[in-house]
């Protein structure tokens, strides 16, 4: 028998049943025991599934949003077994969670592995924008120039502007990679302004509403789901301060200062601060304003506090990846900042995996 699996699978199963007050773990875990004995694997139940996809959220250590841990919309789209009914539940996800901008946390889940043979969905969040390397620079996200060109050479091919939506890619086991173009009326985009300046408009710049990861394992009582895309929604940072800002992504730090004329020539000029701060509050006025969730850095840190507060009255003690945690523009005005977490790595969780082109 695989005595490593069964213990990650007990592991689990006491936790659940003691978590959530159950009786008969003994009754449970001979099932587990006989299933594994017999076929080398075991079959969470549904509740088990809900109750494990949870948990993986509420011990993932570089989320700050976990205060709504309880609050995940669960699929168990384990029975599926074609590429094109995955696209197609894929595609339900994105429309359920999306929900015209009231977003729903949401995880679907696909058939675990199994003796080396796995789901997997290639991109890295089920709605991207591409990258294409050109003489004058990358046109797009230059994050997604690697993925980008690997769909090219699946016979894909892009309009070449600055917010292509990628295809998807999905591949079963070791049959050839399928790739599917999503509808653009299932993509809701958010056109940025400003609350006060007009040109900001001009700039033409958007981003999605919501981020799909769709590439990391969800590891639940030692059954590994390689295919197990979820997303809540933004907090304005990961757009406004990072994919928006850093260097090696759109870098409109430059352009967003000149517009505003500031000296861009002296750093203590503050120029780029003062850049992050107008892009940061473009993207989080034009998501309120079009009524699509977001949530600022304020918030989010005041939300982990409650997280570790309701952690604490259930005699844990939430753990953490503060180099993750505190946000990117004005982490001392959080206490997150203030405060330190053991990084220990709970399961269940949600981990990388390799990346499934390489
Ligand atoms: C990471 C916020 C929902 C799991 C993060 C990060 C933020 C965040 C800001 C850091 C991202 C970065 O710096 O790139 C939120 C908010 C949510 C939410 C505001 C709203 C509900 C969820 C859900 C799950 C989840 C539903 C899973 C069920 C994770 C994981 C990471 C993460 C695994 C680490 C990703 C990585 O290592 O690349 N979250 N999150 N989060 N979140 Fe959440
Ligand atoms: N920073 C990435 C997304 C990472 C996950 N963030 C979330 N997850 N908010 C970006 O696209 O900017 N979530 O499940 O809500």
């Amino acid at each position: 028998m695989n005595t490593e699996l069964y213990q990650e699978a007990e592991s689990f199963i006491r936790q659940f049943y003691q978590e959530k007050g159950l009786s008969d773990v003994e009754s449970r875990l001979n099932d587990v025991r006989a299933a594994i004995e017999d076929s080398g694997t075991y079959h969470h139940t549904y509740e088990e599934l809900v109750y494990g996809a949870k948990v993986a959220w509420r011990n993932s250590n570089r989320c700050i949003g976990r205060l709504f841990w309880e609050n995940l919309n669960v699929f168990d789209y384990r029975q599926l077994d074609e590429e094109e009914a995955i696209f197609q539940a894929l595609l339900k996800h994105i429309d359920f969670a999306t929900n015209g901008g009231r977003i729903r946390s949401t995880i679907s889940i696909f058939r675990p592995k199994l003796n080396e043979k796995e789901v997997r969905i290639w991109n890295h969040q089920l709605v991207r924008y591409a990258g294409y390397e050109t003489d004058d620079g990358v046109i797009g996200d230059p994050a997604s120039v690697e993925f980008t060109k690997m769909c090219e050479a699946l016979g894909w091919q892009g309009a070449g502007g600055s917010f292509d939506v990628l295809p998807l890619v999905i591949q079963i086991d070791d049959r050839a990679p399928k790739l599917f173009e999503i509808p653009s009326e299932k993509v809701l985009e958010v056109p940025l302004r400003h609350p006060e300046f007009d040109w900001f408009r001009d700039l033409e710049l958007k981003w999605y509403a919501v981020p799909f990861i769709s590439d990391m394992r969800l590891e639940i009582g030692g059954i590994e789901y390689t295919a197990a895309p979820f997303n809540g929604w933004y907090m304005g940072t990961e757009i406004g301060a990072r994919n928006l800002a850093d260097d090696f992504r759109y870098d409109l730090l430059p352009t967003v200062a000149k517009a505003m004329g500031l000296d861009t020539k002296r750093s203590a000029s503050l120029w780029k601060d003062r850049a992050l701060l107008e892009l940061n509050q473009a993207v989080l006025h034009s998501y309120r304003e079009d009524q699509v969730s977001i949530v600022d850095h304020h918030t989010a840190a005041e939300q982990f506090r409650l997280f570790e507060k309701k952690e604490n009255n259930q005699n844990r003690q939430a753990t953490g990846d503060w180099t993750w945690l505190i946000p990117p523009v004005s982490p001392a005005a959080t206490h997150v900042f203030h405060s330190s977490y053991e990084d220990r790595m709970d399961s269940p969780n949600y981990f990388y995996q390799n990346e499934a082109y390489k």
